[in-house]
């Protein structure tokens, strides 16, 4: 079953977003398998960025996502990478579609609510630098075969 890695960001909590955030994907229909709520370390910040790390926007990325804490999840679920990407909206909050967190609650691309991975083999690697595998939890709802 696939999975994904996603972040509220700290501007996501500070405006008290974590529980509509949460539930755009448990409503989806995707199935929580990890959460933890953490003040992220510098170096973590910093691992979890490193594709940035040549953008003039790399500091300031790094500076924000360590200045309060975040939510960080594992959802899963058939297609739920390009599915979250979805729901959440493009990176620029100002262009995201009205229906996506982004487009619905931001306004300013570096304030831009919540991660997702990007690919399958991102979700694979962020899941392991965000989560020991103790920390994941295997589990299925009791849905009825029809029911999604
Ligand atoms: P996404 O989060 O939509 O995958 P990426 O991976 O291109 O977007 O960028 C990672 C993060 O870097 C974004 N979530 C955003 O917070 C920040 N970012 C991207 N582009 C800019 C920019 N031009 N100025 C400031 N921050 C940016």
């Amino acid at each position: 079953m696939e999975r994904t890695f996603l972040a509220i960001k700290p501007d996501g909590v500070q405006r008290g977003l974590v529980g509509e955030i949460i539930s755009r994907f448990e409503t989806k229909g995707f199935t929580l398998v990890g959460l933890k709520f953490l003040n992220v370390s510098r170096e973590l910040a910093e691992q979890h960025y490193a594709v940035h790390r040549q953008r003039p926007f790399f500091a300031g990325l790094v500076e924000f996502i360590t200045s309060g804490p975040v939510v960080a999840m594992v959802w899963e679920g058939d297609g739920v990478v390009a599915s979250a990407r979805k729901i959440i909206g493009a990176t620029n909050p100002l262009t995201a579609e009205p229906g996506t967190i982004r487009g619905d609650f931001g306004i300013n691309i570096g304030r831009n609510l919540i991660h997702g991975s990007d690919a399958s083999e991102t979700a694979k690697h962020e899941i392991a630098l965000w989560f020991k595998e103790e920390e994941l939890v295997n589990w299925q709802p009791h849905l009825t075969p029809w029911l999604h």
